[in-house]
C-alpha cells in the first residue's frame, strides 16, 4: 500500500528531520550494535508503527471506549491482547503501557499502596531503576529494599533473598534485570514470596524474547504479574506490556488506564500485535536460540582473550565484563570502541565502587547483532576486535585498523536494504 519511497513525504514537509532520521539508518547501519536492550523492529513493525492508527484516541478498551469510532481499534487490540495470551499463555494481558517503566508503575499500583514495601535486585547489581531508586517514582512512592548477589558466584543468592524477605516482610517482590547475564529461577521467587504472604511480580522485559520462545524458564505459572518491554529481544516496537492472573484483570486494567495513562497509542498496539504474531514462528524460535549460542560464543572469546566475565558467562542474551583488573572503566571501553563503530554500554559489575557514569564495566548483548544475521562464528571476529581495542587503549594505528575491519566485517550483514540508499 506504500504510495511512495519511505520518507517521501516527510522529506517535502521537514527536510530537517527528514534527513536527521535518515542519517539515523545510516548510523544504525555502519555500527556493531551490542546492546543488550536495542533490536531492530521488522519492516512490517515500523509500518504498523508508523501507520494512520496513530490518529484514534481509544480511552478505555476495546468494546468500553470513551470515544466513538472505535470499531477498528478495538479489532487491533483484541488481536493484539489475544496474541499475547496465546504466546505467553497468561489469563490476561494488557497491552497499553507506553514503556517497561509505565509498566511496572500500573504494577505497583495494582499492587501496592504509597508507603508500602517491595523487595527487589539492587541497581549496582543488574536492577533496573523503577525498580525502586530512589530519585525514580518506584523509590520516592513505596519503600524499596533491595537483594544483591552472592559475591563469589555473582548470581542470586536465593537462601539471602528469602532471610532479606523474612526480616522484611515485603508486600511485593520484584524478579527480574537489566543486567543479569544467568537464568532466574522463578519457581524459587514464587516460594519465597509465598512463605512472606508476598506478592511476586516479574519484570521480563530483558528476556521476553528468550521467555517466548522457551529459552528461559517461564514466569507466567509463578508471577501475580509480569511486566515487559516489546522492543528488546522480543524485537518489536518500543512499548510495554503487562500479562497478569485472571485475579487482577480489573486491578491491573484500572491501574494502566484511568491510573497511569490516558489514551493508548493505537498505532504501537498495532505493531505490538505483528510482534506477537511474529514471535510465534519458527523463525523467531532459531532466532532467540541463536541470540544465546553468540551471547555464548562472544564471552567465551573476550574470556579467552584475558577478559575477566562476570558470573563465569552466560546463559541468555547478554554478559558483562569486569574491566577493572585490566585497568581502564567502563566509560573510556564504550568510548574507544564507539569510535571504531562498535556500540557497547558501560555498565556497573557487581560490587562495583565506581560512580555509574564511568562504571567498572560493559554489558555486551548479542539480539542486534543476531538479527543482522550474525552467528557463532562471527562472534570469534568480532570478541577479537574488540580485544584489540580495549588491550591497545589509546594507539590511533589499532584503532584506524580496527575500524576498517569491522566496517568491511559488518558489510556482510546488510541493514533495511529495502530502505535504499541515503540521499
Ligand atoms: N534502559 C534499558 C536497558 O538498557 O536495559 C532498560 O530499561
Amino acid at each position: 500500500m506504500r504510495a511512495e519511497p519511505p520518507g517521501a513525504f516527510l522529506e517535502v514537509t521537514d527536510g530537517e528531520v527528514s534527513r536527521a532520521i535518515l542519517r539515523e539508518l545510516e548510523r544504525e547501519r555502519n555500527y556493531i550494535n551490542l546492546i543488550a536492550s536495542e533490536n531492530y523492529a521488522p519492516l512490517a513493525i515500523l509500518e504498523a508503527q508508523g501507520s494512520i492508527a496513530t490518529n484514534k484516541y481509544a480511552e478505555g478498551y476495546p468494546s468500553q471506549r470513551y470515544y466513538s469510532g472505535c470499531e477498528f481499534v478495538d479489532e487491533i487490540e483484541s488481536i493484539a491482547i489475544g496474541r499475547a495470551k496465546l504466546l505467553f499463555g497468561c489469563d490476561h494481558a494488557n497491552v497499553q503501557p507506553h514503556s517497561g517503566t509505565q509498566a511496572n508503575m500500573a504494577v505497583y499500583m495494582a499492587a501496592l499502596e504509597p508507603g508500602e514495601k517491595m523487595m527487589s535486585m539492587d541497581l549496582s547489581c543488574g536492577g533496573h531503576l523503577s525498580h525502586g531508586l530512589p530519585s525514580n517514582f518506584s523509590g520516592s512512592i513505596y519503600r524499596a529494599v533491595h537483594y544483591g548477589l552472592n559475591p563469589d558466584t555473582e548470581t542470586i543468592d536465593y537462601d539471602a533473598v528469602w532471610e532479606l524477605a523474612k526480616e522484611e516482610q515485603p508486600k511485593l517482590i520484584v524478579a527480574g534485570a537489566s543486567a543479569y547475564p544467568r537464568k532466574i529461577d522463578f519457581r524459587r521467587f514464587k516460594e519465597i514470596a509465598d512463605s512472606v504472604g508476598a506478592l511476586l511480580m516479574v519484570d521480563m522485559a530483558h528476556i521476553a524474547g528468550l521467555v517466548a520462545a522457551g529459552f528461559h524458564p517461564d514466569p507466567v505459572p509463578y508471577a501475580d504479574f509480569i511486566s515487559s518491554t516489546t522492543h528488546k529481544t522480543l524485537r518489536g516496537p518500543r512499548g510495554g506490556f503487562i500479562l497478569c492472573k485472571d485475579g487482577y484483570r480489573d486491578a491491573i486494567d484500572s491501574a494502566v488506564f484511568p491510573g497511569v495513562q490516558g489514551g493508548p497509542l493505537m498505532h504501537v498496539i498495532a505493531a505490538k500485535a505483528v510482534c506477537f504474531k511474529e514471535a510465534m514462528s519458527e523463525d523467531f524460535r532459531a532466532y532467540q536460540q541463536s541470540v544465546i549460542s553468540n551471547a555464548k560464543a562472544l564471552a567465551k572469546k573476550m574470556s579467552d582473550e584475558g577478559f575477566r566475565i562476570v558470573s563465569g558467562g552466560t546463559d541468555t542474551h547478554l554478559f558483562l565484563v569486569d574491566l577493572r583488573e585490566v585497568g581502564i572503566t567502563g566509560r573510556e571501553a564504550e568510548e574507544a570502541l564507539g569510535s571504531v563503530g562498535i556500540n557497547v554500554n558501560k555498565n556497573n559489575v557487581p560490587f562495583d565502587s565506581t560512580p555509574p557514569t564511568i562504571a567498572g564495566g560493559i554489558r555486551i548483548g548479542t539480539p542486534a547483532v543476531t538479527t543482522r544475521g550474525m552467528r557463532e562464528e562471527h562472534m570469534e571476529v568480532l570478541g577479537g576486535l574488540i580485544s584489540r581495542v580495549l588491550h591497545n587503549l589509546g594507539d590511533e594505528q589499532v584503532s584506524r585498523e580496527v575500524k576498517e575491519e569491522a566496517e568491511e566485517f559488518l558489510s556482510q550483514f546488510p541493514l533495511y536494504p529495502e530502505l535504499g540508499g541515503v540521499k
